[in-house]
């Protein structure tokens, strides 16, 4: 027995990206279950695994289920503490906290204007003000973070917090956003995850294009590998 996962599409699922690397990342064994977001089925797959309306959500060994990426981040962090999920220290592990959870509350802009999506990048996309916020905040906090541990990753090695914000790099990526040099250094740390280019190739294989996340009139560009 092991924990099992339910994810959606790969090319879209921000969130289920950020549960499947809270697994990925440490070397904790799960097993991928598939829901399509957008389907007629959607609900009553997320219905059938257990899950509240969204994905991702987990089904521990013992059968509790998880339903949201905050509280599955939380779940194992505590139930693998020699992992490395947050970091040891109590001051980068309190900034740690703080930062997933500003994720998981914020940046609500860019996550609207810019939706995840593995399979195209866009070109020519104008940020808002609102947009630009959000990036002026990203640079501040996540600066902060890389310019404190060296890098690569926000806290040195990878934690939650990288997880959390593994979404917002591809998105970086796939709509050209102006970022500083240090953040684009961060971006491309993501990108060159081995778990991020499996993810985005079985997505590319398996996922249908789903038009919702359509960013016409702008056109697509080839998603890069690096910044
Ligand atoms: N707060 C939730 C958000 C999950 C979420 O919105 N997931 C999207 C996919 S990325 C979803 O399931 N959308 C379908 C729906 O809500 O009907 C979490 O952190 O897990």
């Amino acid at each position: 027995m092991t924990y099992r996962l339910l994810i959606g599409q790969r090319s879209y699922s921000s969130w289920s990206l950020r549960g499947y690397l809270c697994f990925a990342l440490f070397d904790i064994p799960v097993t991928l279950e598939e829901a399509v977001i957008y389907s007629p089925d959607f609900a009553a797959q997320v219905r059938a695994f257990g899950g509240g309306s969204s994905v991702p959500a987990v089904a521990t060994e013992n059968g509790t289920i998880l339903r949201d990426s905050l509280s599955i981040a939380w779940h194992l962090s505590e139930a693998f503490p020699r992992h490395g999920l947050l970091p040891r220290d109590d001051a980068a592990r309190a900034e740690a906290q703080n930062l997933i959870a500003e994720m998981h509350a914020g940046f609500g802009a860019l996550r609207n204007a810019c939706p995840m999506n593995l399979r195209t990048a866009w070109a020519d996309f104008v940020p808002s003000d609102a947009v630009m916020a959000d990036l002026a905040c990203l640079e501040a906090r996540l600066g902060a973070a890389l310019e404190k541990s060296g890098g690569p990753f926000l806290f040195g090695a990878p934690t939650v917090a990288d997880a959390f914000y593994a979404p917002v790099a591809i998105r970086i990526a796939g709509y050209g956003l102006p970022v500083s040099a240090r953040l684009r250094a961060y971006v491309n740390v993501i990108l060159a995850l081995p778990a991020i280019q499996e993810w985005r190739e079985a997505g590319l294989a398996q996922d249908e294009e789903v038009s919702v996340y359509d960013m016409a009139p702008l056109e697509r560009r080839r998603f890069p590998q690096q910044i």
